[in-house]
């Protein structure tokens, strides 16, 4: 079984959770719990080869100092980093990551090539709200060579998937020939489940 670890950031309210309960059960919800981070597991099927895919959602709450990335950089094999199309702060951070993941990948880390991050613009229905522009997003993903699209947790289900599953289709091709890593703790679909369902679920 092909193992494949992805994790989702950016700063607090661009949507992480929201991509990543998308992704996994072609839901979007409205609200989500912010004060865990979950690494959520799913096996599934791509190009005919079972996968055992772990998404790490961070928790909402930015710790002191966390821009270190030091766990996430030796744990994950591809990065969505997203950022909110109506918040021009949220772009900022998310370049400040990508400077950060890439940094790593020149020094020590060096695992990973250009094709596993994606740039991800999220929240595109509030077009009417944008403060960041379609362009800018494509050029910071091509300043740090990485992918890039807009799209809504909110709206699009077939965007999202398609985002993830290119992501993962990047880490396969990067992946061909790298040594194993240590294996890491995961949650189950049962935290997540909890989170749709449990008691911080505000709206339906
Ligand atoms: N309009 C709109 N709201 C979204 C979208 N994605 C997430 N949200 C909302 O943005 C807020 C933060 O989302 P959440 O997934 O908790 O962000 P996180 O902190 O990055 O995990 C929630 O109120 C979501 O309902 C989107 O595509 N469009
Ligand atoms: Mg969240």
């Amino acid at each position: 079984m092909n193992e494949m670890k992805v994790a989702v950031l950016g700063s607090e309210g661009t949507g992480k959770s929201a991509l990543t309960v998308r992704f996994l059960t072609k839901r979007f919800i409205g609200e989500y719990a912010s004060d865990t981070e979950c690494i959520y597991t799913k096996h599934m099927c791509l190009d005919g080869k079972q996968i055992n895919l772990e998404i790490y959602d961070p928790c909402s709450q930015p710790r002191q100092g966390k821009l270190s990335l030091t766990d996430e950089l030796h744990w994950a094999d591809g990065f969505v980093i997203v950022y909110d199309i109506s918040d021009q702060t949220s772009f900022a951070f998310a370049k400040a990551l990508l400077y950060r993941i890439r940094e790593c990948h020149m020094g020590v880390c060096k695992k990973a090539s250009e094709s596993t991050i994606v740039l991800v613009g999220n929240k595109q229905d509030l077009c009417h709200m944008r403060e960041v522009g379609w362009d800018e997003g494509q050029k910071l993903a091509l300043d740090y060579k990485c992918q890039f699209c807009e799209l809504s947790a909110a709206e699009h289900c077939q965007e999202v998937t398609a985002m993830f599953t290119r992501i993962l289709k990047n880490v396969t091709s990067n992946s061909k020939g790298k040594e194993k890593r240590r294996p890491s703790g995961s949650k189950s679909m049962v935290k997540l489940i909890n989170n749709m369902f449990g008691k911080r679920r505000k709206s339906v």
